[in-house]
């Protein structure tokens, strides 16, 4: 014998109401509060030790400078002590300064490289 019993109400969507201005007030009000990331500039320090060759190969290699820009960055850093390398996010200049300052130890120079909020 069949069940009689009813099955129990398939639950309903929430009746779609007239735009009570909620949902899209949200949005609006989310994206006005997600600021642009901070960025920050890799900086190379002058040293009496390392080639300039060596500069200007991580200008290339790490900052994606052709070997005219590297060269110019380079002498800047000659002459006035530092230089920025390029602008980032906070992981990627973090990563960067990591893979100059690995690069140099490997190669044994003094080599010095920082980042700072921009
Ligand atoms: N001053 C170094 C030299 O005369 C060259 C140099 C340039 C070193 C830039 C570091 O960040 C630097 N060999």
């Amino acid at each position: 014998m069949a069940d009689e019993r009813k099955p129990p109400p398939t639950p309903k969507p929430p009746a779609v109401k007239p735009d009570d201005g909620q949902g899209a007030v949200v949005a609006e009000r989310q994206a006005a509060k997600v600021e642009p990331p901070r960025r920050y500039q890799v900086v190379l320090l002058n040293d009496d030790y390392t080639p300039m060759e060596f500069v200007v190969m991580v200008l290339q290699e790490y900052f994606q400078r052709d070997i005219e820009t590297a060269t110019q960055i380079m002498l800047k850093i000659h002459h006035e002590g530092r230089g920025v390398c390029g602008v980032y996010t906070k992981d990627v200049a973090s990563t960067k300064v990591e893979s100059v300052l690995a690069a140099a130890k490997r190669s044994g120079h003094p080599l010095q490289c920082t980042m700072e909020a921009a």
